[in-house]
């Protein structure tokens, strides 16, 4: 039973349905319990939110990256499915604490000064919350200034950087090198990602790590907490 409801919130997150209002990306679901009825009622079932997370949430968000690489998928289809995991999340938040499952560690994102572009950090976000870890997000157009600052009063173990533009990516650096001025680049593992951002530009930035989409972000941001 518990297996048939998380595999339903596969498929809805897959579908991209916020609610029974949707009909999903395929067409004529409306009415049927979408992503956030399905979560209420797991957890009312007394569900785990981990299980909910991982063998539903993460998986449906699974087979939408496998899609959107193999272009059967686009941008628009994966955002809604990242709202639909998004809107989850909300209903899960209050019954992580509870369920006594710890934070994996904190993150503090942004998109860097200058760049409006943050669909893709919005997703990196989701994905991260999903993974168990607190993230908390400055926005776009953010400054070093303000990064530092966020970095000295948050005190957080990871700091993820989004560039969408050439013009705007080398205020990654720019960010890096204020927490060395500020001797705070130890305190923290910097990783960065966007489309023009690529894993050599990202080591001769001095940047902890690269991820090329949300997923990779997860996989470089676990494995650095692993260590
Ligand atoms: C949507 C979009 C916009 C929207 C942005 C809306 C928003 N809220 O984000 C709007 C219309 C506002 C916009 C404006 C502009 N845009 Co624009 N935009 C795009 C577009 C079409 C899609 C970007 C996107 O959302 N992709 C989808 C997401 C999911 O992918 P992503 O951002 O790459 O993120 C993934 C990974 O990169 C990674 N990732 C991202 N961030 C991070 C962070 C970390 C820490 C990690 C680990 C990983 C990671 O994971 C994400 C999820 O998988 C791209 C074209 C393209 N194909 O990329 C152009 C594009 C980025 N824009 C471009 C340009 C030129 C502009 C403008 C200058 C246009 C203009 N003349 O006004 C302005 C600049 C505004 C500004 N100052 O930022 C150019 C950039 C060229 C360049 N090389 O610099 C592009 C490439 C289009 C083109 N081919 O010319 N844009």
């Amino acid at each position: 039973m518990s297996e048939d409801i998380l595999s339903l919130i596969m498929t809805n997150v897959i579908q991209g349905r916020v609610d029974r209002e949707d009909e999903g990306l395929e067409g004529g679901m409306d009415g049927q319990p979408g992503v956030t009825e399905l979560t209420a009622e797991a957890i009312a079932r007394g569900l785990s939110p981990v299980d909910i997370i991982n063998s539903g949430l993460t998986a449906g968000m699974a087979v939408v990256g496998q899609k959107f690489e193999a272009k059967e998928y686009y941008i628009p289809d994966m955002l809604a499915s990242a709202e639909a995991v998004g809107a989850a999340m909300s209903i899960l938040e209050p019954h992580l604490g509870a369920s006594g499952i710890k934070p994996k560690g904190k993150i503090i994102v942004a998109t860097v000064k200058g760049d409006m572009h943050d669909i893709g950090k919005n997703i990196v976000t989701i994905l991260l919350r999903g993974a168990g870890y607190i993230v908390k997000d400055l926005g776009n157009d953010i400054d070093s200034d303000a990064i530092v600052a966020a970095v000295r009063e948050e005190k957080p173990e990871f700091l993820g950087l989004s560039a969408l533009l050439t013009s705007t990516m080398m205020r990654m650096g720019e960010a890096i090198d204020a927490l060395k001025e500020n001797k705070l680049r130890d305190t923290v593992r910097v990783i960065v990602g966007g489309a023009p951002v690529s894993e050599e530009y990202a080591r001769s930035i001095g940047a902890d790590g690269y991820g090329a989409d949300g997923f990779e972000a997860v996989r470089v941001v676990d494995a650095l907490a692993s260590h």
